[in-house]
């Protein structure tokens, strides 16, 4: 694929990196957008060319722990439940790539995992840690002044369409890489293409410590022979219902008929279709912030003990609020999860009118969804999940919509 013209395929490990100080990069002191005319960079028909870059992360919270104890440098690391030999219950956060090279995954469960590698090192999750990273990894992006939107703890787009060119943009990317390396002792990956879809799945392309940038002339040869599944969205469900219609890759999708893929998943399979042909017109939004903020918990034994239950979602909610304290957010909507014996999972949420921050009303609110939702049978795990956030704001603690 590196041959195709007009893509640019990068990948500049950590110690290559290293070697690249000092950085000579200046980027402009006040990007220009669309609605200045300053603006320079238009294709040859005269339209706006967009570059968005998009970082996320390498297996984030096993390299804040890596980062802070150099001895678990090269070697696997595992964050999430106690494995307990064998016997735990919980799942897996993350884990280094040296613990994936076992096939160790995200959300798989820690049993498993300490099937797979029982020699791994198994941490607990130390949120405020991965928080404090989080926050100066995002102070870093923001200080070059280009829009921003945080998608969650570990990832972000940035708007840096006015640098002009690609060239320019994979100097900055390079320059983004080597200042969260030499600083906080992290490594991320980079997509920059002209859309944030296409972004995201270019950062993934050439995980860890990838940098991946695909101009506009080689976005279709990019996508057309990955699988559906990189597409941000596609999840398990649609992935099954695509391969039923034939669909396995991107490009299968770009040349499917859209009114067929409209009659199977309704109107947004338009976007889905654009989005297989590299158009995606969604726009940075400033000042959002993390989409969600959750926690779960899974117990010891199965239970349906009304009072372990109910103290166990006051703790959640504790702790999800507390988080959301150090974010400075209020949220508006809450989502109680329940897993069952048999890994039967239900979830329901609820939106309120008013904009909230406190833990006292997140736990009305899971109570009372927990009573409609709770069928009487042994569960296995409880989470809670808060989303829809606005900042906080010196104002009054809640607000009428
Ligand atoms: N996370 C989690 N449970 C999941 C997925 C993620 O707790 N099922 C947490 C731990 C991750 C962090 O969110 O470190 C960021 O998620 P990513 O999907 O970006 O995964 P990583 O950063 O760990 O790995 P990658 O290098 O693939 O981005
Ligand atoms: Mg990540």
């Amino acid at each position: 694929m590196t041959g195709s013209a007009g893509l640019v395929i990068l990948c500049r490990r950590q110690a290559e990196m290293n070697l690249m100080v000092p950085i000579t990069f200046n980027p402009p002191p006040s990007p220009t957008y669309p609605d200045d005319v300053s603006l320079v960079n238009r294709d040859v028909q005269g339209e706006y060319q967009r570059i968005i870059l998009h970082l996320d992360m390498d297996s984030f919270y096993a390299s804040v722990e890596v980062q802070r104890r150099p001895e678990l440098a090269h070697k696997p690391v595992v964050i999430g439940a106690d494995p307990k030999h064998g016997k735990g219950r919980g799942v897996v956060s993350t884990c280094s790539y040296e613990a994936r090279a076992f096939g160790i995954l995200s959300a798989m469960s820690i049993s498993q995992a300490f099937s797979l590698c029982p020699q791994a090192i198994f941490l607990p999750p130390d949120f405020p840690a991965y928080v404090r990273a989080s926050r100066a990894v995002m102070a870093i992006l923001r200080s070059y002044g280009y829009r921003l939107e945080q998608m969650s703890i570990d990832e972000a787009f940035l708007d840096i369409s006015p640098l002009g060119n690609f060239t320019a943009a994979q100097q900055f990317a390079e320059e983004i890489k080597a200042n969260i390396s030499h600083r906080l002792g992290l490594s991320c990956s980079v997509g920059i293409t002209p859309s944030m879809a296409v972004a995201k799945i270019a950062s993934d392309f050439q995980k860890p410590d990838g940098l991946t940038i695909v101009q506009p002339s080689a976005l279709q040869d990019f996508l057309d022979p990955l699988p559906v599944r990189k597409i941000p969205g596609v999840g398990k469900k649609a992935e099954a219902l695509l391969f039923e219609m034939g669909i396995r890759t991107i490009g299968d999708l770009a040349g499917h008929d859209v009114q067929d893929l409209i009659g199977r998943f309704g109107r947004s399979a338009i976007a889905l279709h654009q989005l297989a042909r590299g158009i995606d017109g969604s726009d940075i939004v400033e000042g959002r912030e993390a989409r969600s903020l959750s926690r779960e918990t899974t117990f010891e034994t199965d239970t349906d003990d009304l009072g372990v239950i109910a103290s166990t979602i006051d703790a959640l909610a504790q702790s999800v609020c507390d988080n959301l304290a150090e974010e400075h957010l209020w949220f508006r909507t809450i989502t109680l999860k329940i897993r069952y014996q048999g890994f039967i999972t239900r979830s329901k949420s609820r939106s309120q009118l008013h904009l909230s921050g406190d833990a006292t009303v997140v736990r009305s609110l899971v109570h009372a969804l927990f009573r409609e939702v709770y069928d009487g049978r042994k569960i296995r795990l409880l989470g809670i999940r808060l989303s829809s956030f606005e900042k906080q704001d010196n104002g009054q603690v809640t607000l009428p919509l």
